[in-house]
């Protein structure tokens, strides 16, 4: 009966197709606005730099702090009947600021990864523009990502709660390790699916897996609940590289806001060649040059 009413519930839901990110689009709006208010520096080249990619009609698709206002949602009430409860009643708005923060925390964290990233490629668009290096100079991006994790770091200090300054930390030193061993590993390292999901979940799961936990220990779960969060993230994150790295191959200029086939032109190796190279071993040799020159790279795409 109750089982059937659920069903009933969920299925009617389902048929009115409730946009999930359309609950937190208010929220989400104050967040970015908060981001923008938040960059603001007095040298004005620096502020300038730092305000780039929050200003309006480039803000990128924000899906990390999407997914931690929706996480807040989910977990801002008591949803374990043998755990100690969430005091419903305390749960101010004070609460949901805490929350907030998180959100603006990890999208200025990524934003930073996004400068840094961008000058170590040598890239010269980012969501649809020119890439922050590309259009100030390799000092000033690495100087504006600088300054983003420096006002990361005292949103953080604000929220006065150790363990999620240790999981945000940890993240940002994550992010740090996935990139490195992109660009450090040897050609046998790289052909293993063992090491891509290591150096995705560093690169791209740790920052959501953290940021989730986060959410979950600010609304005072215990730590089985905010583990199912933190898990959660991984998951997502994970498979949003997943997804991301198929539309590197499949994706156009327009709808990646950069150029596609980037990740092969850097001799990136991603799940879609490891997967083709089970069936097509000669990929091996391409993998072990680098994919250098377009004519490997044209090779290496008749496999996929
Ligand atoms: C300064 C924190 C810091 C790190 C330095 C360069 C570096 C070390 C890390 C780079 C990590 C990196 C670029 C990971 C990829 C993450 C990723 C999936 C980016 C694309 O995210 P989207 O699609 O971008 O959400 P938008 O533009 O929509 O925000």
């Amino acid at each position: 009966g109750i089982g059937q009413q659920i069903h009933h519930q969920s299925t009617a839901v389902a048929e009115e197709q409730v946009d999930p990110f359309s609950l937190v689009a208010d929220e989400l709006s104050l967040v970015t606005n908060r981001l923008r208010s938040m960059v603001v520096a007095k040298v004005p080249k620096l502020a300038s730099a730092a305000e780039y990619f929050f200003k309006m009609g480039v803000e990128g698709k924000r899906f990390r702090p999407t997914i931690l206002l929706l996480m807040a949602t989910a977990l801002n009430v008591p949803i374990c009947r043998s755990a100690p409860q969430v005091d419903v009643d305390s749960l101010s708005t004070d609460l949901r600021t805490r929350q907030q923060s998180i959100a603006e925390i990890t999208e200025m964290i990524h934003v930073a990864s996004l400068l840094h990233d961008d000058v170590l490629d040598d890239a010269d668009t980012r969501r649809g523009i020119g890439s922050l290096n590309f259009v100030m100079g390799n000092k000033i991006a690495v100087l504006a990502g600088d300054f983003l994790l420096s006002r990361a770091c005292v949103a953080l200090a604000s929220l006065k709660n150790t363990e999620v300054v240790s999981l945000m930390a940890t993240a940002v030193k994550h992010l740090v390790t996935g990139e490195t061993m992109q660009i450090t590993t040897s050609s046998d390292e790289r052909c293993s699916m063992e090491h891509y999901m290591q150096k995705t979940y560093y690169k791209t799961g740790s920052l959501l897996s953290n940021s989730c936990k986060s959410i979950a220990l600010l609304a005072g779960h215990t730590a089985e609940v905010s583990i199912l969060a933190f898990d959660y993230g991984k998951n997502l994150g994970l498979a949003f590289q997943l997804i991301d790295d198929v539309l590197d191959f499949t994706g156009t200029s327009a709808t990646l806001g950069k150029g596609s086939l980037s990740d092969i032109r850097h001799g990136i190796v991603t799940a879609p060649i490891l997967y083709a190279m089970e069936e097509f071993p000669q990929l091996r040799t391409l993998v072990d040059r680098g994919f250098d020159g377009p004519v490997n790279v044209e090779i290496a795409l008749d496999y996929l």
